[in-house]
């Protein structure tokens, strides 16, 4: 009776890092997997990047390289910080790939077939210099609402209304600053306000899979009861797939210069980085888990990870597209929640913006991280708070304190007095142990995902295993006359809780159940039979060391290799907030962006502040782009300032003047320097001071303009 699972977590978008807040689904499904794994069920995990878009276009643009390039260098990265973080997929695809085409192509073939695609005209913004047209996150302006400068095109963050780009005062091109205009062109439209489609998803996001478990979430649910509207109420509007070239993407067949839209493609990725696996393995039929008909004769299911702020595309438009081009429908979307830290939105600016990335580079222990989300995942969509100092105390008292000292405080009597081998266990002591193995509720609880419970009743067992080492001491009976044969027993005993612990602990740590498997020299644990104590005579190896405690100076570390705070910074990207976005309709094209600032009116200060500050002329010697900012240029500035031997030693210094300076052009300028700021270690090197420029939130493209001194001036001359 093993099960068939194809699970899925959200396809990450090429055009950025992985960070922790996308960490949470994705160690969230990875725990179930695991689980799903240790039980004997056939799970196949799959992932892929999702590459297609405006965004990765012009950015690739930007960076000088063809978007293959670029998608493939993300490829890359988000593959290994995945990996870092024992997220272990079977696959790890892109959607551009002909896999993804050519199933993007069925799909939409044939609900061209079932007459669920329409097209008509639209008018849109279009750029007349770049000559394309804008995503609504490509147009800026004035809030029509209050009036706020620099806001995008679908909402203000200033007031928070929403509006329609067109209503935008003032409006330019967030590309070309050009002013754009409005154009007509053809679009091709899902008719999703088909009734077909409405009573098909008013039935099917209240419906529940094979194993009587809901499809949604509760909570999910009653969001789409929301969007669907009452009983005989249509709300629900077509969806506009297609866009004009240029664009990145596929070609919509029989549509030259329509492109498939980002969304209709980016689920497909699911199926296509599942056919792609299957290419390369013998033991999947693709057809059992992906069509209608097999997939509910051979009783398969697709389980879906995502976050609350893609529920609307795969909860309608999803299933929808699936169901009329004849293909199975999700078993069951799994949404988690945003993340936040230390309570607030992740920031930049305070350094809790965190890629994974840095936290490998600090060397932080992904296991913590996967251990402190887990015990914050209950399998709703609530948000996650990862709480720094709560992190820290978790880890080292439950993971450190609790269980690791199990092991250590038993295991070395067993190698030193009894050459490795095991005694029969205490089967009193092991009452509790072994009866909530039979109870099967910690299973339950991943089953649910209720990991947070899981852990809960793990660390109650713990504490049991703890309190039997403290009551019967063995560092104590080792010292006694006579003894031999109890600390031999204790020593066993523990060690088969602490097996157990480790067994329940696997799917959350399994790097550390690795070790400890490998230590207790023991097969792979898996889930399911009778529980059986470590046999008395089995021989274990030496104990080493399994894991460290966290200190705070490493957080803080942490969070100083993620602080961008730089100057100048133009008004509109000062505060780097990142903002998850959540309305349904918004997508992969809005990236995450900054938040609004205020400009602040100027209080007074002595002249003794102000010859504080140390101000030169520098000369820029060097300007190179840096990997992985968008919005730093990394700049060699010579102040006359020289090392030891005497050879000229240039300072440098992170700004973020990107949007308005190619690099190329700084070269061999002069400017002027904060020269007595404190050197700052930002993620990508020390940033030791700091250049000056006048910026202009209405002004386009950048609206940024660093300082140059008169002729004359020379590098190191003091400005005052
Ligand atoms: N790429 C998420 C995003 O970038 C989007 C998920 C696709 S899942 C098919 O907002
Ligand atoms: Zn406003």
């Amino acid at each position: 009776m093993s099960r068939k699972i194809l699970v899925t977590n959200a396809l990450p978008y090429a055009n950025g890092d992985i960070h922790l807040g996308h960490l949470v689904g994705y160690i969230q499904g990875d725990i179930w997997v695991r689980y799903q794994r240790m039980r004997g069920n056939t799970v196949h995990y799959v992932c892929a990047d999702d590459t297609h878009g405006t965004p990765v276009m012009l950015r690739a643009e930007k960076e000088g390289v063809t978007p293959e390039q670029l998608i493939n260098r993300v490829h890359g990265e988000h593959l290994r910080d995945f990996t870092d973080f024992g997220v272990a997929f079977d696959n790890y695809h892109s959607t551009h790939s002909p896999e993804n085409r050519s199933y993007a192509e069925d799909i939409y073939g044939k609900l061209r077939t079932a007459d669920l695609i329409d097209t008509r005209a639209i008018e849109q913004y279009y750029d007349p210099v770049k000559e394309m047209f804008l995503p609504d996150r490509f147009i800026k302006g004035e809030c029509p609402k209050c009036g706020a400068a620099d806001q995008y095109g679908d909402n203000c963050e200033a007031c928070g209304a929403a509006y329609a780009p067109t209503e935008l005062k003032n409006p330019y091109s967030a590309v070309s600053g050009a002013k754009p205009v409005l154009k007509t062109s053809e679009h091709y439209f899902f008719r999703l306000s088909d009734a077909r489609a409405v009573d098909f998803l008013r039935e099917w996001t209240r419906g529940s899979n094979t194993l009587g478990v809901r499809r949604l979430q509760a909570e999910a649910a009653n969001k789409m009861k929301e969007w669907l509207g009452e009983e005989g109420e249509n709300k629900l509007s077509d969806w506009d797939i297609s866009r004009d070239a240029p664009y990145f993407g596929f070609e919509i067949p029989g549509a030259p210069g329509k492109y498939f839209y980002v969304w209709l493609d980016a689920p497909i990725g699911y199926l296509a980085s599942f056919r792609n696996l299957a290419g390369k393995r013998n033991d999947i039929v693709v057809e059992d888990y992906t069509d209608a008909v097999r997939a509910e004769a051979s009783d398969t299911e697709m389980v879906h990870f995502i976050g609350k702020d893609i529920l609307y595309f795969h909860a309608l438009f999803w299933p929808a597209m699936l169901k009329y081009a004849g293909y199975r429908t999700p078993s069951q979307l799994c949404v988690n929640g945003f993340l936040t830290v230390d309570g607030a939105k992740m920031s930049k600016s305070r350094g809790t913006f965190i890629t994974a990335r840095s936290y490998t580079e600090q060397k932080l222990n992904p296991e913590w991280l996967r251990y402190y989300f887990a015990g914050k995942s209950n399998g709703t969509m609530e948000d996650v708070d990862l709480n720094l100092d709560d992190m820290i105390a978790k880890v080292n008292s439950d993971l450190v304190g609790k269980f690791v000292n199990i092991a250590s405080r038993c295991a070395g009597f067993v190698s030193k007095r009894f050459e490795g081998k095991l005694a029969e266990v205490d089967a009193q002591a092991t009452a509790e142990f072994s009866a909530a193995w039979a109870a099967g509720s910690i299973a339950a609880c991943y089953e649910e995902r209720d990991y947070s419970r899981a852990l809960r009743e793990i660390m109650h067992l713990a504490d049991l295993a703890n309190q039997y080492v403290n009551e019967h001491k063995p560092w104590e009976l080792a010292k006694q006359e006579g003894q031999e044969a109890r600390l031999h027993q204790v020593c066993s005993t523990a060690l088969t809780m602490f097996r157990d612990l480790t067994l329940y602990l696997k799917p959350v740590l399994p790097v550390l159940a690795a070790r400890v498997e490998a230590f207790l020299a023991i097969d792979e644990m898996r889930w399911g039979g009778e529980w059986q104590a470590l046999p008395s005579g089995h021989v274990i190896t030496a104990y080493s060391h399994l894991m460290t405690r966290i200190e705070r100076k490493q957080i803080d570390a942490l969070l100083e290799a993620n602080r961008e705070s730089l100057a100048p910074v133009p008004p509109a990207t000062a505060a780097q907030d990142a903002k998850v976005v959540s309305s349904p309709q918004r997508h992969a094209e809005k990236q995450q962006h900054s938040a609004q600032s205020a400009e602040t009116a100027s209080e007074q200060i002595s002249i003794d502040d102000f010859t504080k500050v140390d101000l030169r002329i520098a000369k820029i010697v060097d300007a190179q782009h840096v990997e992985g900012a968008d919005k730093l240029i990394r700049l060699q500035l010579d102040i006359g300032e020289t090392d030891t031997e005497g050879k000229p030693k240039p300072r440098q210094v992170f700004a973020g003047i990107k949007s308005a300076y190619d690099p190329a052009t700084l070269i061999g300028r002069l400017t002027v320097m904060v020269a007595n700021l404190a050197p700052r270690k930002m993620k990508f090197g020390m940033s030791e001071g700091m250049v000056l420029a006048a910026s202009d939130p209405e002004g386009k493209t950048g609206g940024l303009y660093i300082l140059a001194p008169d002729d004359g001036a020379t590098p190191g001359m003091r400005v005052k």
